[in-house]
């Protein structure tokens, strides 16, 4: 079995590819880790096959012809995780009161298993006592009634299929708020933000068919082998044809170097692995865009010098003229932009700049794929814009093999936003609803998550209602958020498993146990399919067959209904129950609401590969103000959002190979070594040397945001990294003490995770 927290921690290199027989070893400790019933397994193989489900894990595009085993190391955990046979019952409750459970780790709480039965806070004995689901729903209809709509939010993380996600966004405009903060808001919202306003859509214009045609592939800040790891095969795929993968990343992530393809005998019985990356650039967190600078530098400047000599262009100037704006002004930027400082920002010389220049000139397609690396800095919208910049000069969006490629990560995140769940009224037809259901949807913009965070904190937010998620461990300003919650007049939590966020009442708190995904949901009119919508736009139907957890669980749509049905106007043009009874009749509102993305949605469920949405940027169809895609120059190298001083840090706060965001599925990061512990400070030994700190030595870090705050993290174990120097690493959610609320992105309000000012107290 793996390593449990408080066996002996043990660190030390990987020396294995990603994939191989690690992660079938791996496989095998997952199944009885999460005490899995071996009849359940069959569900393994019915994972991202047409008439399958979805997997839960992450949002990487399904192909359409697929493997006999679609699914990878950390699909296969999510699913056990969900099919496990263990239970959090009203029992488990009875023996535990909230405050002694929030001294249990993220991992000892959802260990427990799969919640039961709805669940009232009682506030006599601290403790969760069981309750009908209809008093549950009375009370929170009753808590709701009165409150100001303006005050109450509700956050839904990015799993939540399309059907329940669509009628949740409807409930709270129907309440009167479009307070709809989701998980895309610590996410990609820098995407949706960044790459609507350079080229007018707020997704990636690639599909997995791109991997195909392009011949270099410019990679990002997202870490493949652990978070989206099916994207091996694709990446495998092209190093075998030859395509340069250039990669930008502050560590050696495992995925980026070598894979083994756990699903070829022949790679598996040869110990075969495939170089992934052709180039692999340890870029200073926060420094994309000094890098994208300096690389852009040498292509303005041998298109320059090519100009002046009659030779070919090395930029796209027909793309450039007839397709983008500003050109001038960012090649401005560019050209005046100083080596030094380029090469302090980004940590990279210039040699190694030029290198990846080269292969950049030199390629007909490329793609650029990028993750968290890019969006969760303070300047992440920039950094999006830097990467659509890059792609602009060679004129690589809109043609086979090229475009952006965010990695999105929850498995429906961007679904949800193509489906209402916004904050923002220009992203939502409200004509339409006005039309079909005959109220004035509010326009008045709604809270984000950092602004639900701030009315949390200040009180101006009286309820929460969580549909999915762990809402108060994702976000930022962990202690100041769990201080203010109990003040809260209402808290709900739609949740599968017992997580930390349940934990912090609010003065009336309901626990509401769902189905998961891989669950058959059996309605009035026979068993249920639902839908997701992938990285690529791409919407596929899924369909659960394992046997519920416990026979009290009730589907999102359900839950969501009820809860409509007690806080919004009677509307006869809505007929909720029947929504619940055939989510069919869901779709086809979601059709009649968005007739041109999901034209003939009940028709096209199933189709192998999804059906894809459509994308006009692909086209080279700009949908920006100014008709054009818009080059945007940088306001300064870096992407951190505060000076460099010595003794201060950024911090990167890291995903583990073992946790599906708070989700900790056990202590084991494989592909760093780590075992046994999450409590890890990864850091250059030169900076250990440097600040006279010794290998295993613990420590703890403490905020440096300069805003009189204290915020400490202690008990972390100094690890020597191959990590630049400047920059440290940290697993989240357990380093969110350290965020501060106000530290996030400009414009896109995604915190700024990636690059948070720490210093080190011996
Ligand atoms: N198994 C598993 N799968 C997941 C998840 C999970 O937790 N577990 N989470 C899902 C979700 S919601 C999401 S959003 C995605 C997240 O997937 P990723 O986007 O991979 O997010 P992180 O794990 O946070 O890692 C970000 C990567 O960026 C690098 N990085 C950090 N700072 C910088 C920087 O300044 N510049 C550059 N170039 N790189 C940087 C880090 O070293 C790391 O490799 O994965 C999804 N899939
Ligand atoms: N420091 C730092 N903070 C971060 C990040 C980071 O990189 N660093 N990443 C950010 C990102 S990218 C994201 S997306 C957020 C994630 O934030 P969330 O999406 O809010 O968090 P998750 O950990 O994915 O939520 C896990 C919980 O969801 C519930 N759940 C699981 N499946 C289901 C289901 O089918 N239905 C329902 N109703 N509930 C279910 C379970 O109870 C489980 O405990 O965190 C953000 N926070
Ligand atoms: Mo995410």
């Amino acid at each position: 079995m793996t390593k449990q927290r408080g066996d002996k921690p043990e660190i030390k290199p990987f020396e294995g590819p990603a994939g191989g027989w690690g992660s079938v070893r791996s496989l095998a400790e997952i199944l009885p880790r999460e005490r899995v019933n071996p009849k359940a397994l069959v569900e393994l193989v019915r994972q991202n096959k047409p008439d399958g489900f979805q997997c839960v894990s992450c949002a990487w595009p399904k192909p359409a012809h697929v493997h006999p085993a679609e699914f990878c190391e950390e699909g296969a955990k999510a699913t056990a995780w969900e099919l496990t046979t263990l239970r959090t019952t009203p029992e488990f409750f009875e023996a535990h009161t909230l405050t002694e459970l929030r001294g249990w780790t993220d991992y000892d709480l959802e260990q427990h298993g799969r919640l039961t039965h709805p669940l009232r806070y009682d506030a006599a004995t601290d403790k969760y006592v069981a309750c009908s689901w209809q008093e549950a729903f009375d009370a929170i209809g009753a808590a709701l009634r009165p409150l100001d709509p303006k005050s109450v939010a509700f956050y839904s993380s990015g799993r939540t299929s399309l059907e329940a996600s669509y009628m949740y966004g409807l409930m709270a405009r129907l309440y009167g708020n479009q307070n709809l903060p989701d998980s895309s808001n610590m996410c990609h919202e820098s995407t949706s933000v960044g790459l609507k306003s350079a080229i007018g859509v707020p997704v990636g214009t690639t599909r997995l068919e791109d991997f195909e045609h392009c011949d270099a592939i410019f990679f990002f800040g997202q870490n493949v082998g652990s978070n989206a790891p099916r994207m091996l095969h694709d990446l495998r795929a092209c190093r075998k044809r030859g395509v340069e993968i250039v990669t930008f990343n502050p560590l050696k992530e495992r995925g980026l170097e070598r894979f083994t393809d756990p699903q070829n005998p022949f790679e598996m019985a040869t110990l075969r692995e495939t170089g992934i990356s052709t180039q692999y650039h340890q870029v200073r967190a926060g420094g994309d865009i000094a890098a994208i600078t300096g690389i852009a530098k040498y292509l303005i400047e041998w298109d320059d010098a090519a100009k002046l000599a009659g030779d070919p262009p090395v930029l796209d100037h027909a793309f450039i003229t007839e397709h983008t704006k500003d050109f001038d002004e960012f090649a401005d930027t560019v050209r005046a932009a100083d080596w030094f400082a380029i090469e302090a920002e980004c940590g990279l010389d210039r040699a190694a700049l030029e290198q990846a220049a080269q292969v950049y000139a030199n390629a007909k397609a490329v793609m650029l794929i990028y993750g968290m690396g890019l969006t969760q800095h303070v300047k992440g919208v920039e950094n999006v814009r830097m990467a659509v910049n890059l792609l602009l000069l060679r004129g690589n969006i809109g043609k086979p093999g090229s475009g952006p490629t965010p990695v999105r990560g929850h498995s429906n995140v961007q679904g949800q936003r193509t489906v209402g769940i916004t904050e923002k009224t220009e992203l939502v037809p409200v004509d339409k609803l006005k039309e079909l259901y005959h109220f004035d949807p509010p326009t008045e913009k709604g809270l984000d998550t950092v602004e639900t965070c701030r009315g949390v904190i200040d009180g101006s937010v009286r309820a929460v209602v969580g549909l999915g998620g762990n809402f108060l461990r994702a976000v930022p300003e962990t202690a100041a958020m769990e201080a203010a919650w109990p003040n809260l007049d209402l808290s709900v939590q739609i949740a599968t498993k017992l997580n930390r966020n349940h934990l912090f009442a609010g003065k009336q708190t309901y626990l509401l146990p769902c189905l998961g995904r891989i669950e058959t949901d059996l309605q009035a009119s026979g068993p249920q399919a639902v839908t997701v919508e992938d990285s690529s736009s791409c919407i596929h139907g899924s369909r659960g067959k394992a046997t519920p957890a416990s026979e009290h669980l009730l589907s999102e749509p359900r839950i969501v209904a009820e809860i409509a049905k007690r806080i919004t106007p009677p509307n006869p043009t809505i007929d909720w129950d029947a929504w619940v009874a055939d989510y069919a009749l869901i779709r086809d509102a979601i059709e009649a609401t968005y007739p041109a993305v999901f034209k003939d949605f009940n028709k096209r469920l199933f189709t192998p590969g999804g059906f894809w949405k459509g994308n006009k940027a692909s086209e080279r169809i700009w949908l920006t103000p100014s008709g054009k895609a818009e080059f945007l120059a940088p306001s300064g190298l870096s992407a951190t959002g505060f000076d460099n001083a010595p003794g201060r840090f950024r911090l990167m706060t890291l995903r583990s190979n073992d946790q599906f965001n708070t989700t900790v599925y056990g202590y084991h990061d494989r592909f760093r070594g780590v075992k046994g512990t999450r409590d890890v400070l990864f850091i250059n030994a030169q900076d250990m040397a440097e600040h006279g700190l010794v290998d295993g030595q613990i420590v703890a870090l403490e905020s440096d945001a300069g805003d009189g705050v204290a915020r400490k993290r202690e008990g972390l174990i100094v690890t020597p990294y191959q990590i630049p120097r400047g920059c440290l690493g940290a697993y989240y959610p357990e380093a969110n003490v350290l965020m501060p609320l106000e530290h996030h992105a400009e414009e896109s309000h995604v915190p700024a995770a990636k690059s948070v000012p720490v210093r080190i107290v011996a």
